[in-house]
């Protein structure tokens, strides 16, 4: 009840930013005391938020600050229901395991899982996901599509859709997609995505799209590894930025080229995919456990599928791999 509290006094605060709202209209409002107000308001500034408290004029919000708890990310999740259930925890292993076990459960299609920081940050194909605290989105969604299994390709395609146009509408900045999961800002890893699945014999339970976006890193964040490769929105563009709101933007672009999706099909999202593609008409190296091919990126199939054509003439096709540019 406390924490329903808390965030129904954060919207007040939000909506009303830069002006007094009276104790007395909080407390209407509400349905409850001036001592729980104080209470809240109190727990709020130790959370980071500056607060004005005027005797007889009541509480102004002034500033708020880069938090991705649930409450702050409700302020910007919109109408849709991507979103309405959000488990926020500082610091976890991965945010993936908690969404599997919520989708387990029986969490709802949307329901969202947030962590400050991941100790154990995963990429695919057990690879790491440096997940610092402080500084970027690493959010688990729960999706549940009817659709068969193998269509599931398409949907990491998809949020590569979403997250480029997100990043698009937040910093003005043209986020490319490497097949299949990576966005680029001017050639260097921003985003990259890990989708999920919890499925039996043809039918999918549940789908965890896992995100991990970098917003406010500095060069000196990144690990000497990843150093020459990564890059974040605030190195691009040039200032930082509220993650809630990106996430905002995030949940409300997957929801609507979902719906799109489950609508119409794939057809649509696979133009918008192409026109951001990266690597298409390049040539590229795919690499994966079984071996390299060298050739050019003709363009994907309807199911998401990679398609290369090598020196032969011989097209394949690239179920999962990652690409990599030769250089001539
Ligand atoms: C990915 O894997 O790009 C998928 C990353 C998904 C992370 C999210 S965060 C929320 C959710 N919870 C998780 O535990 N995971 C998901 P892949 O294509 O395998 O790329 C991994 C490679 O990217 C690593 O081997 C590094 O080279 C590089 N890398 C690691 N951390 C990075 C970062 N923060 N920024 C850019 N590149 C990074």
């Amino acid at each position: 009840m406390g924490a329903i509290m808390k965030e129904a006094l954060l919207h007040m605060l939000t909506e009303n930013e830069g002006q007094f709202v009276s104790g007395q209209e909080i407390s209407n409002k509400l349905n409850c005391s001036r001592t729980a107000i104080w209470k809240h308001i109190s727990e709020l500034r130790n959370n980071g938020y500056s607060i004005e408290a005027v005797q007889k004029r009541g509480y102004r919000l002034i500033t708020s600050p880069d938090l991705v708890t649930a409450e702050e990310v409700s302020l910007y999740t919109g109408k849709g229901s991507f979103g309405k259930k959000i488990v926020y925890q500082p610091s976890v292993k991965s945010t993936q395991e908690i969404a599997y076990s919520l989708a387990r459960d029986g969490a709802p299609e949307g329901s969202i899982v947030l962590a400050d920081e991941q100790t154990g940050g995963r990429g695919r194909l057990g690879r790491a996901w440096q997940s610092p605290a402080g500084t970027g989105i690493w959010m688990s969604l729960i999706l549940r599509p009817e659709i068969p299994l193998q269509k599931a390709p398409q949907l990491t395609l998809l949020i590569a859709v979403a997250a480029s146009k997100a990043i698009e509408k937040v910093t003005g900045l043209e986020a490319a997609i490497k097949w299949p999961n990576d966005l680029l800002i001017n050639g260097k890893k921003t985003a990259g995505i890990l989708t999920e699945l919890q499925a039996e014999a043809d039918s999918i339970h549940s789908v965890i799209v896992g995100i991990g976006m970098n917003v406010n890193q500095e060069s000196k964040h990144f690990s000497e590894e990843i150093a020459q490769i990564a890059t974040s929105l605030a190195i691009e563009g040039g200032k930082t930025y509220k993650r809630a709101e990106v996430i905002g933007y995030l949940l409300q672009e997957i929801e609507s080229l979902y719906h799109q999706y489950l609508q119409n099909g794939f057809g649509v999202i696979k133009l918008l995919w192409e026109a951001r593609a990266f690597s298409l008409g390049k040539r590229i190296t795919a690499r994966s456990v079984t071996g390299s091919i060298t050739g050019y990126a003709k363009g994907i199939t309807d199911e998401g599928v990679l398609l290369l054509e090598d020196d032969t003439g011989r097209v394949h096709s690239i179920y999962s791999a990652d690409i990599e540019i030769p250089s001539p």
